[in-house]
C-alpha cells in the first residue's frame, strides 16, 4: 500500500487538513482529567465530549491523563503511547454512513502495572480536578446480592497488604489522596462512567469503606474534599474488528493500531456537584440534572438489560451479532413483553410515554448492522451484569407478587447458557470470571433444576420465592426439549 501513515503527532501534519484532524495545537491542552481504565467506551464517549470541547469551544483546559491499571490493558497503553496518545473514532449510524475523527483530548498516559507510583503521583498533582473512571462492573467488587463493598475480594486483600503496589482503583486513590492531603493539595471530584446504579454513591462508599480499613485518619479529609456525582452514560461500543483498522488504511491511508468503533448516538447525564472546575460540558449536549435515579433506571433495565437478554437467547440460537437477534421477530417480541409487563411499572420518575420511546428507540439502536456488535462482548462478564441489570426487576416484581414469567424465562436460558452450547450444534466460548461456579451450577441443573437459583452469590435469597422457583424449572425442562426458537414461540402464543 502506497505512503501509508503510521498514526502519531508527526505524521498527521501530512493528513489533508479538515478532514480527519481538527487542527489543534496539542502542546497548548493542559491536562485536569485523569482518566482510570482508558476503555474502547471511555474513547468513544468521554473523550470524544472532550474533542468536541477542544475542536468546537477551544477548550483547551482539560485534557485527560489516561491511566491504565489493568495488566490486560497493556495493550492499549503501548498503543496510546507509540501513537501519541491520538486514535480513530468511527462513529457508524443505522444507515451505513461513517464519520472518522482523530481523537486529541487524551494527552498523557500511565501504566499502572509497570510504574504504579509514577500513576499515583500523577493523580496527586493539583491541576488535577476531576478523576474519572470505566473500571466495568467487576471492577468495583461488589456482593452482587447486596451491592456491598467486598473487603474479602482477594485483589481486595492483596492491596491492604501491598499498599504501595495496588492492583485496585481503590489502592491507587487511597494512596492519591493521601499525598494529596499531606502535601495540601485540595481533594478533587471523582466521576464514575461505569454501568453501574448510582455510580457515584457507590465509587464513594467503597472508596470509603477501602479507606476505613486501610488508612482510617484519611477519612475525614477526604469527606471534606471528594465529590462524587452520580452519572448516565451511553453510547453503544462495540469490540475493534481487523476490518474497521483496514478500512482506514484504504480509506485514508492510515495505519491506526486501535482504532474505536461506535454508534452515532451518544448520552451524558451527570449530578452536577463538582467539587471545582469542570469543562462546559452542556456545550457538547450534556445534560446535568439533580437526581439521576429515572435516568439511569432506565438505562440499565432497558438498555443493557435488553443487550443481555438478546445476548444470551441469541447466542443460545448461534447468532453472532446484536442485529441479528435484533432483526428476528420472535426475540424482539420477547424483549417488548419483558419491557412492557415487567421492568416498565419499575420505573419510577418516568411516564410510559417515555419508557415507551425510549424502548423504540434503544431496539432501533441494536438493529444497527454497521456497528457489528457482537454477543460475545455482550455475553462476557454476565456473572456481573444480570445481578445489575434483570434481577432488580425480578426482585420488584416479586415484591409486588407480579408478573415474572419472562425474568423466570430468562434465568432458565441463562443457565442453559451455561451448557455452552448452540441450537445449531456448535459451541461457543463462556468468558466470565465466574464461569467454574456457574457451569457447575447449570449441569447440577440437570438433575435438580434449581440449582442454578441457588448460588446464593448471584441470586441472594431468590431460591426461596416458591412461584420463581416453580417457573424456573417449568422452563428449564421446556428448554432442555425445545430450541429458544420453539420457547419464545410458545411462550408468546401463551402456550
Ligand atoms: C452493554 C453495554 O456491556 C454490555 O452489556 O450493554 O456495554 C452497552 O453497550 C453500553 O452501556 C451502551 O451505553
Amino acid at each position: 500500500m502506497p505512503n501509508l501513515l503510521y498514526l502519531n503527532t508527526e505524521n498527521t501534519y501530512s493528513l489533508p487538513s479538515g478532514t480527519l484532524k481538527a487542527n489543534i495545537d496539542r502542546d497548548k491542552i493542559k491536562t485536569s482529567i485523569v482518566h482510570l481504565g482508558v476503555t474502547n467506551f471511555h474513547r468513544a464517549h468521554q473523550a470524544a465530549y472532550m474533542q468536541e470541547l477542544i475542536e468546537k469551544h477551544h477548550e483547551l483546559n482539560f485534557g485527560i491523563c489516561g491511566i491504565d491499571l489493568l495488566e490486560s490493558d497493556r495493550k492499549i497503553y503501548n498503543i496510546l503511547k507509540d501513537q501519541d496518545g491520538l486514535y480513530t473514532a468511527i462513529f457508524k449510524n443505522t444507515n451505513g454512513i461513517h464519520e472518522y475523527k482523530i481523537i486529541d483530548a487524551i494527552v498523557e498516559y500511565f501504566y499502572g502495572p509497570e510504574n504504579p507510583l509514577a500513576a499515583i503521583e500523577r493523580m496527586a498533582q493539583p491541576d488535577i480536578k476531576i478523576i474519572s473512571l470505566t473500571i466495568a462492573e467487576d471492577g468495583y467488587h461488589l456482593n452482587e446480592i447486596t451491592g456491598e463493598f467486598n473487603l474479602t475480594h482477594p485483589e481486595v486483600e492483596q492491596d491492604i497488604l501491598n499498599k504501595f503496589n495496588p492492583k485496585t482503583v481503590f489502592g491507587y486513590l487511597t494512596q492519591a489522596f493521601k499525598l494529596r492531603k499531606n502535601r495540601g493539595i485540595p481533594g478533587c471530584t471523582i466521576l464514575s462512567c461505569d454501568n453501574i446504579k448510582k455510580n457515584g454513591d457507590t465509587i464513594k462508599s467503597s472508596f470509603f469503606n477501602y479507606v476505613a480499613k486501610t488508612e482510617p485518619s484519611l477519612l475525614p479529609w477526604l469527606e471534606q474534599n471528594t465529590s462524587f456525582p452520580n452519572s448516565m452514560v451511553d453510547r453503544i461500543t462495540t469490540v475493534t474488528s481487523s476490518e474497521d483498522i483496514e478500512l482506514l488504511k484504504k480509506k485514508y491511508l492510515i495505519y491506526d493500531q486501535w482504532p474505536v468503533v461506535c454508534e452515532t448516538f451518544s448520552s451524558w447525564i451527570i449530578e452536577d456537584k463538582f467539587l471545582f472546575d469542570r469543562p462546559d460540558w452542556e456545550k457538547a449536549g450534556i445534560q446535568f440534572v439533580k437526581n439521576i435515579e429515572p435516568f439511569e433506571n432506565m438505562k440499565l433495565r432497558i438498555l443493557n438489560a435488553g443487550h443481555s437478554i438478546l445476548g444470551i437467547l441469541g447466542t443460545l440460537h448461534g447468532y453472532k451479532y446484536v442485529h441479528e437477534v435484533a432483526n428476528d421477530e420472535d426475540f424482539v417480541l420477547f424483549l417488548n413483553a419483558f419491557i412492557d409487563k415487567e421492568v416498565a411499572n419499575n420505573l419510577v420518575g418516568s411516564s410510559e410515554q417515555n419508557i415507551q420511546s425510549y424502548k423504540r428507540e434503544v431496539i432501533q439502536r441494536f438493529k444497527n448492522a454497521h456497528i457489528k456488535d457482537r454477543l460475545s462482548r455482550i455475553c462476557k462478564e454476565s456473572s456481573s451484569k444480570i445481578p445489575l441489570f434483570i434481577l432488580p426487576t425480578t426482585q420488584d416484581q416479586l415484591a409486588k407478587k407480579d408478573h415474572i414469567e419472562n425474568s423466570a424465562f430468562l434465568i432458565a436460558a441463562w443457565c442453559k447458557y451455561y451448557d455452552g452450547e448452540d441450537d445449531q450444534g456448535n459451541t461457543y466460548e463462556i468468558m466470565d470470571s465466574l464461569s467454574n461456579q456457574l457451569v457447575r451450577a447449570a449441569a447440577k441443573s440437570h438433575v435438580k433444576p434449581e440449582a442454578f437459583l441457588e448460588v446464593s452469590t448471584i441470586f441472594g435469597d431468590l431460591h426461596k420465592h416458591q412461584s420463581l422457583v416453580d417457573r424456573f424449572k417449568y422452563y428449564t425442562t421446556k428448554l432442555r426439549t425445545l430450541t429458544i426458537k420453539e420457547s419464545l414461540q410458545q411462550l408468546s402464543s401463551g402456550r
